[in-house]
């Protein structure tokens, strides 16, 4: 075997190691020559090593000391004066050179921090309800399925408009008639355009202190609730300019994204209900997509064991709770059983069920239910699926319960005979158990309570004189005449708890006890917040009766709110109805907008204008059209799934 000459290192082939046995002399240099080559070897390689160690050894400067020594010295850092950005970060100056206390104190900060926001996140755990914790999981599944919706981008499908009858004219004929209706119209405007000056975008106005206000049940934000509710009632005024004026301000910042616990029966009457009547009336797509978006936001408030929703729901987190002072957490029967028109117009204009499944469920669940005398307590617990306490209303806590029964049957095209029978079943035991008549020949409906019927009736209840007109066409045989009389009993019976008074106004509640009749009797039952209801009622009553007394009376109820409630600011409700000096709350409500003036409007126009064959309004006086459809299933829409 030949040995290849040495050859110098560089540049050349480096000879292959002889492992073979060492052979003297002749091999002598040759292996002098191999020791060295791993002495080289083993160099370089612990060069390496070393050059190694230094870029893998740990970095001092990231595992920060925090015993520090009693040598370190804390000095301010010399950048750190007046007009530094952190005049509270220090240097450390220590035996071992400088160290940069600035990285350790936002090091320590952060742990900190880190720890206290964990330890919130668990205390906050803890503090929620099982079905809190699942109406958040819920909602983060909705949010997920509102951004696939997203995504895909698709529009929502066309469906068959209804026929839109009646959405402008109605002009009086008599000269008299025509000039009360343009003063309805001149109020209107005063009450929207100082709104437009001093609360723009709240939502609601005072109108003395001129500013905006907002009372709880829309939340922590301004989402405009005065102009959604108006909207329809300018249309129908042709006050188009005023409209627009609204449709902008909806378009460019009415947001539901938004951290504000809201009252979900609220929220949906006065703006579901009023975006989808301007969507009909208008034809603005915005309105029905503005409706959609808001609708979403209220689905989790149905998160609750048995499907009946909470009365309140967090616009953001989902989060759905009762009123406290509810009966021990109970959901409302005129909360929760308000909400069946707008939800079927929504499946509707949408082609999703599942609108229209929440809505349905509620009902089947009353169905089953016992009913004490054939009565709904106001009172349901969504946890337990049981009754709270026994009271039952046709005012306050119940009233629009009975009222979209009716209509559910009405807006189906008087389909829906479900709805019908449930109506009919319920005013039946309502006339059995609740309606009486009071000494001085005044028919009323009281109120059962602890087991007795309290003889006090609320403002609110007066609007059961238009509902019993109302429904009396289709009512079990011959009982139409005896609804539409009853109608006009309690239609009187309100009108003189407004001629009691000092300022031709109703109190909130008012009492039938020996001698008092139709009067309050408590200092706090006497105010009156520029309420609809009796005027709802003459205007129902005149279109079934064309009786002149409602106009005249509803003139009444005009002229004392012109006088009494009107200030320079706006419209506000008064404290005392009995005193003549009266005494304003500062509060324009946003259905005095909604409903008190277009019943005005409406009782001073013709029946041409939303008549009622084709329209049912919803409890906040928006009008929605009647769906032809060949049942409640709505599966006469092509566009359902
Ligand atoms: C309105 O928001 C609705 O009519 C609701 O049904 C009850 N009452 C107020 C007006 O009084």
């Amino acid at each position: 075997m030949t040995t290849p000459a040495l050859l110098p290192l560089s540049g050349r082939r480096i000879p292959p190691l002889n492992l073979g046995p060492p052979s003297f002399p002749h091999h002598r240099a040759t292996l002098r020559l191999s020791e060295k080559f791993i002495l080289l070897l083993i160099l370089s390689a612990f060069i390496t090593l070393c050059f190694g160690a230094f870029f893998f050894l740990p970095d001092s400067s990231k595992h920060k000391r925090f015993d520090l020594g009693l040598e370190d010295v804390l000095i301010p850092h010399v950048d750190a004066g007046k007009g530094a950005k952190n005049p509270g970060v220090f240097l450390i100056h220590g035996p071992d050179g400088h160290r940069h206390r600035e990285e350790e104190e936002r090091l320590r900060n952060k742990i900190r921090a880190d720890h206290e926001k964990a330890l919130e996140e668990a205390k906050e755990k803890l503090r929620k309800s099982r079905e809190e914790i699942r109406a958040e999981i819920q909602t983060e599944k909705n949010k997920v399925v509102q951004e696939m919706k997203i995504k895909e981008n698709k529009p929502l499908p066309p469906v068959p408009i209804p026929n839109l009858v009646g959405i402008s004219g109605g002009d009086p004929e008599d000269n008299d008639i025509r000039e009360k209706r343009e003063k309805i119209k001149e109020m209107m405007k005063h009450a929207w355009d100082n709104y437009r000056t001093y609360g723009w975008g709240h939502n609601e106005l005072r109108p003395i202190a001129r500013k905006g206000h907002s009372p709880n049940i829309f939340g922590s934000s301004q989402m405009g609730a005065t102009i959604v509710d108006a909207l329809d009632t300018l249309y129908i005024m042709g006050l188009h300019a005023e409209f627009l004026d609204g449709q902008r301000w909806i378009e460019d910042n009415l947001d539901f994204s938004v951290n504000s616990e809201v009252s979900v029966f609220e929220v949906n009457i006065r703006f579901i209900g009023g975006l989808l009547a301007a969507y009909y009336l208008s034809g603005e797509e915005i309105f029905k997509i503005k409706a959609v978006q808001l609708a979403e936001k209220l689905l989790p408030a149905f998160n609750t064991p048995t499907g009946i929703p909470w009365a309140m729901v967090n616009l953001k987190s989902g989060v759905g709770r009762n009123w406290g002072w509810a009966s021990a957490g109970s959901s409302i029967l005129a909360e929760f059983g308000t909400l069946h028109m707008e939800f079927i117009h929504l499946s509707y204009l949408t082609g999703d069920l599942i609108y229209y499944k929440k809505v349905m469920h509620i009902r089947k669940l009353l169905q089953k239910m016992d009913r004490p005398n054939g009565l709904y307590p106001n009172y349901l617990n969504p946890r337990t699926g049981r009754w709270g306490q026994y009271h039952t209303s046709v005012g306050g806590l119940g009233d629009s319960f009975y009222e979209y029964l009716l209509k559910a049957w009405l807006m189906s095209d008087k389909t829906d005979h479900e709805a019908r029978k449930m109506y009919d079943d319920a005013i039946e035991a309502i006339e059995k158990h609740l309606i009486k008549k009071s000494r001085g020949g005044l028919v009323f409906i009281g109120e059962w309570k602890n087991g007795h019927l309290e003889k006090k009736m609320g403002h609110l209840a007066c609007f059961a004189g238009g509902m019993f007109a109302l429904g009396a066409d289709g009512s079990r045989t011959d009982k139409a005449g005896h609804y539409l009389e009853l109608g006009a009993e309690i239609a009187r019976t309100c009108h003189e708890s407004y001629d009691r008074t000092a300022l031709k106004l109703g109190p909130e509640s008012f009492k039938f006890d020996g001698a008092v009749e139709a009067v309050a009797v408590r200092q706090a039952e006497k105010y009156y917040i520029l309420r609809p209801e009796v005027i709802e009622t003459y205007w129902y009553l005149w279109r079934f009766t064309h009786d002149p007394r409602y106009r005249q009376w509803g003139w009444e109820a005009a002229l004392a709110i012109e006088k009494y409630c009107r200030v320079s600011g706006g419209f506000s409700g008064v404290k005392d109805v009995y005193s003549s000096t009266p005494t304003h709350d500062d509060v324009q409500q946003s259905f005095f907008l909604a409903e008190t003036l277009k019943y005005l409007y409406l009782l001073f126009s013709g029946d041409d204008l939303l008549p009622l064959d084709h329209w049912v309004f919803n409890t906040e006086a928006h009008p929605l059209p009647v769906l032809h459809l060949a049942n409640t299933t709505l599966s006469g829409n092509p566009a359902v799934r």
